[in-house]
């Protein structure tokens, strides 16, 4: 497959792109510097703390999305896994932040997931968590060849069920070619009409199923159950909300845990709140990050809500203050219809750490002080004060100094890389609708 040359991937291009820039940058970070050493906050710990932040990118993100109604492709789309790899490693190069992938399977499966590791590691990059999919038919592959419109793993048929949990087998097998640890199992089992479906019955399978696959992937592995409230199922979904998502993990073992797409919920539900009572019951897996206004619109994180993804940093960091061995894992998980994917992805990793990094000055003693003091208006002020905190200057300098772009997306489009790749992969065509 021809592989772009571009400037995007080049270290002289990127201190090219920033030279312009670096004089303001100093005199800004040194400024937030003084403000924020006023507050008793270093701000080089903080720089350090973010600089060592990584957010994974899916590799279906850097195709275009769609709807259920149509799908507008752009130039240039990645045709298959290894076009998605470098893709990645522009966002990568660009923000600094998301050194790993985490593929889909079947859909970046080939014949020799070895060179896939090679070529990923080439450009920089490693591997997260990998996802399975048994929500859609994959016509032709002799895998599967029954089909999953009314469920996976929870589905009536034995046989079904147990392609499904053979499926997801596999995906641990290739993910641990790639270097993966940890297999995200989201379904969309579920019922359109009332009546169809036995609740119980489907959950117990569910569950069955569940314990099926623990007990056939590697045993320093990680299974993340990902729950989501509605799609494709509309009146209801076996793992539809985080209750169901943590009766299944308590009953399928330690390493079963849950997995939060922050687009998988009704609107106006306290995630923050979820993410807390998961951390409490020791099963917070992670995180798929997006943002929404409806339902799981998947829109680029931070773009309608960046307070909610503020608090939900806020509840994180307030757990590695209790265990300094908390590590979730994140994830971006978006639909880009409108956008160059490449774009939206670095300005959402960029926002999810910009979250982390006000998330880190909030003044937690005094919080505390607040919280016992039952004084709601100035706990309320002191997270506002971390919120309202422009740590711009920080993002960007830890960025500068790991060599990437000071301005992302204005290097990006300086690099040309989309007219590049657009001269060398083919458009793919529009016609159809469909989620990815
Ligand atoms: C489902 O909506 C989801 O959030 C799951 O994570 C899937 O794996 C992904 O999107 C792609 O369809
Ligand atoms: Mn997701």
């Amino acid at each position: 497959m021809d592989q772009v040359t571009t400037p995007a991937l080049d270290q002289d291009f990127l201190a090219q792109q920033n030279a312009p820039l670096t004089a303001a940058l100093d005199d800004e970070y040194d400024a937030l510097g003084r403000a924020l050493q006023r507050r008793g906050i270093d701000i080089e710990r903080i720089t350090d703390t973010v600089s060592a932040f990584a957010v994974a990118v899916p590799s279906w993100g850097v195709g275009s999305g769609g709807t259920r109604f149509a799908r507008f492709p752009m130039g240039g789309e990645p045709r298959g896994i290894f076009d998605k790899l470098e893709d990645c490693a522009v966002v990568n190069r660009m923000t600094g932040a998301t050194p790993t992938v985490s593929p889909h399977f079947p859909w970046d499966e080939t014949t020799d997931m070895a060179a896939v590791r090679e070529a990923a590691s080439s450009l920089g990059l490693g591997f997260d968590a990998v996802n399975s999919n048994t929500f859609q038919d994959h016509p032709g592959n002799t895998l599967h060849p029954l089909s999953y419109k009314y469920g996976s793993l929870s589905h009536t048929d034995p046989a079904v069920r147990a392609q499904a949990v053979a499926h997801n087998i596999r995906c641990a097998e290739l993910g641990e070619v790639l270097g993966s640890k940890s297999l995200t199992v989201w379904i969309g089992d579920g019922a359109n009409f009332p009546g169809q479906q036995h609740f119980g019955r489907a959950f117990e399978r569910y569950i069955e199923s569940a314990k099926a696959i623990y007990a056939g992937i590697p045993g320093d592995w990680k299974l993340f159950l990902e729950h989501k409230m509605f799609e494709p199922a509309f009146y209801a979904t076996v793992i539809q909300d985080w209750g169901s998502s943590l009766l299944a993990a308590q009953a399928i073992g330690e390493r079963a845990l849950c997995l939060v797409d922050l687009g998988h919920h009704a609107p106006n539900v306290n995630i923050e709140m979820i993410v807390s009572r998961l951390i409490h019951a020791g099963k917070l897996a992670g995180f798929h990050f997006n943002d929404s206004k409806y339902g799981d619109d998947d829109l680029d994180a931070g773009a309608i809500e960046p307070y909610r993804l503020f608090l939900v940093f806020n509840e994180l960091v307030e757990a590695a203050r209790a265990d300094a061995g908390f590590a979730p894992s994140y994830m971006l998980d978006q639909s880009h219809n409108v956008t160059d994917p490449i774009e939206s992805l670095m300005t959402s990793a960029v926002e999810v750490q910009r979250a982390f990094a006000q998330a880190l000055l909030v003044d937690r003693g005094a919080l505390d002080g607040f919280q016992d003091a039952n004084d709601p208006m100035m706990a309320s002020q002191t997270l506002k004060r971390a919120f309202t905190t422009d740590v711009q200057p920080i993002l960007a300098m830890a960025r500068s100094r790991k060599g990437s772009a000071i301005d992302p997306v204005a290097a990006y489009r300086a690099s040309g890389y989309r007219a590049a790749v657009t001269r060398i992969r083919p458009a793919k065509s529009g016609g159809s609708g469909g989620i990815v």
